[in-house]
């Protein structure tokens, strides 16, 4: 009867670890940095429609054919426009980081940027708008 009691004092503390312990194995398998999983794609020129969140949303895409893609926002196409990625078989650049400048032209900085064949852009909106990146 001792036993069923001091049980019972403990199943409140148990129940306690157990949803902690839940809760931290969720946390953790969203993603190990804890950041949002970045969307992306990789191939030739299609870009398909990279999603761009506001406030600190971001997409990439690994580019594995040498040529010049132009690009623009899919949300704002005539405004933030005239942008490239020049993909080059001389070129070193593993990856390039390009900054969504705001609702103007052409929106992205730096807006031509060269990487190597199977070199990724990764592009960062930090702005408070939803943008997205397509194909010019
Ligand atoms: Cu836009």
């Amino acid at each position: 009867m001792e036993t069923l009691k001091r049980a019972r004092r403990f199943l409140p503390l148990l129940a306690v670890v157990l949803l902690v312990g839940i809760g931290a194995f969720i946390a953790c398998s969203k993603n190990n940095s804890g950041n949002p999983v970045s969307p992306g794609g990789s191939g030739g020129t299609n870009l398909g429609a990279l999603p761009l969140a506001a406030g600190g949303g971001s997409s990439s895409f690994t580019f594995n054919t040498a040529g010049v893609v132009a690009y623009k926002c899919g949300i704002h196409p005539t405004i933030m426009t005239g942008n490239s990625v020049t993909v080059a078989a001389s070129s070193t650049v593993d990856s390039v980081l390009v900054n969504v400048v705001g609702v103007s032209t052409p929106g992205f900085n730096p807006s031509s940027v060269t990487v190597k064949v199977g070199g990724k852009v990764r592009w960062v909106n930090s702005t408070g708008i939803t943008h997205s990146v397509v194909n010019q």
